[in-house]
């Protein structure tokens, strides 16, 4: 499972929105964890075809970091695997803008502390002529020089290979970030933020969070809040990870799993479980659309849209799988 690490400055509303998070999931076996359900249309759909007794949607987990962006929080934020940044968009003296480039700035210059670091390691590797060090001084020297410049590193175009090695110190401006505007109620998002950014008032959300869909519908409406933003957050946060999501169903249960993108079909049987990665066979794929233009997996098969593929096969955002192994 992935985790999301809320960031922002103080009293942005973190721990307001980590709250109302934690109420539309089960907690996540800490105090400042919460596992909360991915949202996805397809999963209902899938259920009521195959008529499946139960429906599993895939997780995340958010971490209210403590510490904010003190060193202890910022250490703690490199174990995430994306940032949701969190601006105060509510009250008289609002300026989500600025705090916005205050975390800008404070990643950045927690990033270049430790690419400075790394760099110093990898010359002193260099003059052991330790392996790898020429490419890692290059590589660090390069980091360096776009941070220095107040760039993010993801911006940077990095190759794959180059993104490896750079994850193994966990820069933070590496991650990919979702960013949240905490509004009063009813509020839209204001002017100036980036593109993306989703308005959310954390505060009713995390009131209505607890609630039957019903009644958490009319309090928000109350409150002019039209949509909940919660399902939105998690999404984005989701959508940000760089996975793709691929389904099985039966009538035991229909149920989304998560999987690197451009992974392989007996990577994503071992999401499943390691016996169906170490016997994998062959994967019988059919896409979420087809299955349900032809209305279930047995229709589908009769039409001949299913598709049997091998080790080489790069599972695809949607696809339905049904793994056939031998162990
Ligand atoms: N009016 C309003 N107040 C909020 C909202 N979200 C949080 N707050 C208040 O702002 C203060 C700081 O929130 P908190 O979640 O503790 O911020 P954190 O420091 O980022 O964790 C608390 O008093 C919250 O009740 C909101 O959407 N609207
Ligand atoms: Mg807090």
């Amino acid at each position: 499972m992935k985790d999301i690490g809320l960031v922002g400055v103080p009293y942005s509303g973190k721990s307001t929105l980590f709250t109302a998070l934690t109420r539309t999931g089960a907690a996540g076996g800490r105090a400042n964890q919460a596992v909360v359900p991915v949202p996805d249309v397809r999963l209902a759909v899938l259920a009521d075809l195959e008529r499946s007794r139960k429906v599993v949607a895939a997780q995340v987990r958010f971490v209210d970091v403590p510490g904010g962006t003190t060193a202890q929080g910022l250490a703690a934020l490199r174990m995430t695997d994306t940032l949701c940044v969190v601006l105060r968009s509510f009250g008289a003296d609002a300026n989500p803008g600025a705090e916005l480039d205050e975390i800008r700035a404070d990643l950045i210059l927690a990033d270049l502390a430790v690419i400075e670091s790394a760099l110093e390691n990898a010359e002193r590797r260099q003059k052991g002529r330790g392996a790898h060090a020429d490419a890692e001084v290059a590589l660090f020297t390069r980091a360096r020089d776009v941070l220095g410049a107040e760039r993010l590193l993801r911006d940077e175009g990095f190759g794959d290979d180059e993104r490896v090695v750079l994850r193994g110190i966990a820069p933070l401006t590496l991650k990919p970030w979702v960013i949240v505007a905490n509004v009063e109620e009813g509020a839209v998002v204001p002017a100036g933020l980036p593109e993306g950014t989703l308005g959310v008032s954390a505060e009713i959300e995390a009131e209505t969070a607890g609630m039957e869909p019903e009644e958490a519908r009319e309090l928000l409406a109350e409150f002019g809040v039209k949509e909940p933003g919660l399902d939105r957050v998690v999404a984005a946060c989701y959508r940000a990870l760089d996975l793709i999501t691929f389904l099985t169903t039966g009538e035991d249960e229909t149920r989304a799993w998560e999987v690197r993108r451009g992974a392989h079909a007996p990577e994503a049987a071992g999401a499943i479980h390691t016996d169906l990665e170490r016997g994998f066979i062959r994967a019988e794929v059919v896409s979420y659309e087809d299955l349900v233009a032809e209305g279930g997996w047995d229709a589908a098969k009769r039409k001949g849209l299913l598709r049997v593929e091998g080790r080489d096969y790069v599972v695809r955002e949607g696809d339905v799988l049904h793994v056939r192994f031998a162990v």
